[in-house]
């Protein structure tokens, strides 16, 4: 049995099947994890959601801000982002049930054996990883719950980069949903700056990352969500796996028990 993790689908099949493949994946044996945003931008989101609905007993998926947006605009009935190439899933019969597969995966999961967090866009350096874990938890129950769409509904906007958790559950669920699936850069105050994007050479801001806090930290961080950086953090335990395929880079797989990483052509 082999564990391994993937970065960031974005609709981008033929090169996710081709390293499966190239590795040898076995759903049968083998567990993949998958760091959020398996769909919008590329050619086909449609074959990401299904190969993934389809081998789910394989899968772990730490849910993306792409993902949360499919989620949203299903339940809210929303118009998705016309950028987004998601017209074929809509209008998929099997919409209803990728939605409801996407609920019940985590937006956090730490490996115990491999001393390994994912997510989709990282842990915040102020969160020690059980607090991360139950901030987690308690933002999962609320997108499973029967009342998800309050939540969805408030999800949005940048006015929250607070980290903090607060006294009213609906901005907690937001700082949650923030830090795990948008969070880049850190203000001084530890607050998230969601306005800058690129690569932290280009940047006066501290990605979250570089906090000291994980300079003796003997776990391994994976995480996705940040093309810019193209898989390079410059920090040993941090695994960066999205190296912009849909923005014409390439797809990363690790091998979470060696380490070796491959990278699509
Ligand atoms: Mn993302």
């Amino acid at each position: 049995m082999a564990n391994y993790a993937v970065g960031d689908l974005q609709g981008c099949f033929t090169p996710f099947i081709k390293l499966l493949s190239e590795v040898g994946f076995n759903p049968s044996k083998d567990h993949l994890y998958l760091v959020g945003d398996l769909i919008a931008r590329g050619p086909d989101s449609l074959a990401c959601l299904d190969f993934v609905y389809q081998n789910q007993d394989a899968l772990t998926v730490t849910l993306g801000n792409h993902d949360l947006h499919f989620i949203a605009c299903y339940l809210l009935g929303k118009q998705p982002n016309p950028k987004d190439n998601l017209a074929p899933v809509f209008s998929s019969k099997f919409c209803e049930n990728y939605v409801s597969y996407l609920r019940t995966q985590p937006l956090a999961v730490y490996l115990k054996d491999h001393s390994t967090f994912l997510s989709h866009a990282g842990i915040h350096p102020h969160w020690s990883i059980e607090q991360a874990l139950n901030y987690a938890h308690i933002a999962e129950q609320n997108y499973r719950s029967d009342e998800a769409n309050i939540f969805f509904e408030n999800m949005y906007g940048s006015k929250d980069p607070a980290y903090t958790p607060s006294k009213d559950f609906l901005t907690n669920f937001k700082i949650t949903v923030n830090v795990f699936t948008r969070m880049r850069f850190l203000e001084q105050s530890g607050n998230l700056n969601f306005f800058e994007k690129g690569s932290p050479q280009q940047s006066t801001l501290m990605p979250w990352f570089r906090h000291e806090r994980f300079e003796s930290d003997k776990n391994r961080y994976v995480f996705g969500h940040w093309a810019a950086l193209d898989g390079v953090t410059h920090v040993e335990n941090m695994l960066a796996l999205d190296t912009g395929c849909v923005w014409g880079g390439n797809m990363t797989l690790m091998n979470l028990d060696t380490g070796e990483r491959y990278l699509s052509k």
